[in-house]
């Protein structure tokens, strides 16, 4: 039987006790004062500028190179199309080797540039590609490694440089979650040919809808720049490429302002709530969590449990959202999976992760009361599961 831990267990272990009265979501915005973000629509009105390369733009973007330690970023309409664009930019060629446990857009940014997801499986114990199978999968098509630092946790960095070198490809890090990160005090920013961040209003730092590249080849600048405005090439008045539009506003890029001013403490929250959730889960045998590795600094972005079976998964997922606790499946199915590519492929680690994980919910202003009594509804279901699946 699972046991919760000794602190806990003078709560009250009835689960209509526990039930939520209003809904415990698995993320919230991070949002400014509104007097803060009033200051900033005041300049938006009386300049009258709202999109196309506006000064609150660029005033976030400066702000982003010092946040983000990179002296190339490009700031886009969100992370998706920063992450097409990225690829889009380095004029790859055939196959992509890729992760198969991630958020659609990872996959979808390869195949909408017209090349081939390869998926190599992931890794045990912080589910990021499994960098020992890689080299395994690269053929003369192969032309980059496009990995995922999923939920903050860095990929084994280090190796996927020397993989590169060796076989002259391109790597481009979905760095959706990794805001703030860094590996033994380096930003991670600073690894790859590029990475994309994420500032989409469920993420650790928002500009409600929005994405940065950060990139060490300066010949990119302009590039990039082009993409994200239909390949138009202002300087030369010419239109070199086929381009999108993925242009940041003025709006956004004023919550992004704003919420840069909070994001130390509200990772410290994170932090908070991260460890108590770890401490709680400590002794229960059937959940499983990811141990941050102590040369990362970390953002805390997601908190998730890995059960014994998918059954246990959807019974939990069930009883949490029966209780309000509305928990999310990340990332399920694995990407190889979806019927839209639908590989016939054994990715057997991705598979299992995916079928067992489940999101729990974590943001700054979420109360330790809160996260102790969704740690023991947990408890709870796992023991009634047990008892009805012996
Ligand atoms: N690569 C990776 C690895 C990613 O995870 C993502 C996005 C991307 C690339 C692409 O980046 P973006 O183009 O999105 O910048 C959410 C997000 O929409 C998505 O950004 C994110 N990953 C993904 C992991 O999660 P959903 O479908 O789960 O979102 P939704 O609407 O269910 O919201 C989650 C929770 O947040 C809900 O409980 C409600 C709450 N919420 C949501 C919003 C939008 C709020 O409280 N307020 C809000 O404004 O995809």
């Amino acid at each position: 039987m699972v046991k919760m831990k000794d602190n806990s267990q003078s709560l009250t272990k009835n689960h209509e006790d526990l039930k939520f009265k209003d809904p415990v979501l698995v993320t919230k915005p991070l949002l400014p004062d509104l007097e803060k973000y009033n200051e900033y629509l005041e300049r938006i009105w009386d300049k009258q500028w709202l999109t196309n390369n506006g000064p609150i733009v660029n005033e976030f973007k400066e702000k982003l190179k010092s946040k983000l330690k990179s002296d190339h970023v490009e700031v886009f309409s969100n992370g998706h199309s920063a992450l097409e664009i990225a690829i889009q930019s380095l004029n790859l060629k055939g196959d992509v080797i890729t992760t198969p446990f991630t958020f659609a857009s990872t996959t979808h940014a390869i195949t909408l540039n017209n090349l081939n997801p390869i998926f190599c499986d992931i890794n045990r114990e912080n589910y990021n590609i499994d960098v020992s199978l890689i080299e395994e999968l690269i053929t003369d098509d192969t032309s980059a490694i496009l990995p995922v630092h999923v939920f903050g946790n860095p990929c084994d960095l280090k190796k996927i440089d020397k993989i590169a070198k060796k076989h002259d490809l391109k790597v481009i890090y979905d760095a959706a979650h990794c805001f703030g990160v860094e590996f033994d005090g380096i930003p991670i920013s600073q690894f790859g040919d590029i990475s994309m961040f994420s500032f989409h209003a469920t993420k650790v730092f928002n500009s409600i809808e929005g994405g940065a590249l950060t990139f060490n080849d300066s010949d990119l600048i302009l590039k990039l720049k082009a993409l994200k405005n239909f390949g138009i090439t202002p300087e030369v008045e010419t239109v070199d490429y086929i381009g999108q539009n993925a242009k940041m506003n003025e709006f956004e890029a004023a919550m992004g302002i704003c919420n840069l001013e909070l994001i130390g403490h509200a990772i410290e929250m994170r932090k908070n709530i991260y460890e108590l959730y770890e401490n709680n889960f400590k002794e229960v045998s059937a959940i499983k969590t990811i141990k941050i590795d102590p040369k990362v600094k970390s953002n805390y972005a997601y908190f998730t449990i890995l059960l014994d079976s998918n059954q246990q998964r959807d019974f939990l997922f069930k009883k949490l959202h029966q209780s309000n606790v509305f928990v999310k499946k990340y990332f399920y199915p694995s990407a190889n999976e979806f019927p839209v590519y639908n590989y016939d492929l054994n990715l057997s680690v991705s598979k299992k992760v995916s079928d067992c994980i489940l999101s729990l919910p974590i943001y700054p202003d979420l109360s330790l009361d809160t996260v102790n009594k969704i740690s023991e509804l947990i408890i709870l279901f796992l023991n009634e599961f047990e008892k009805f699946n012996v």
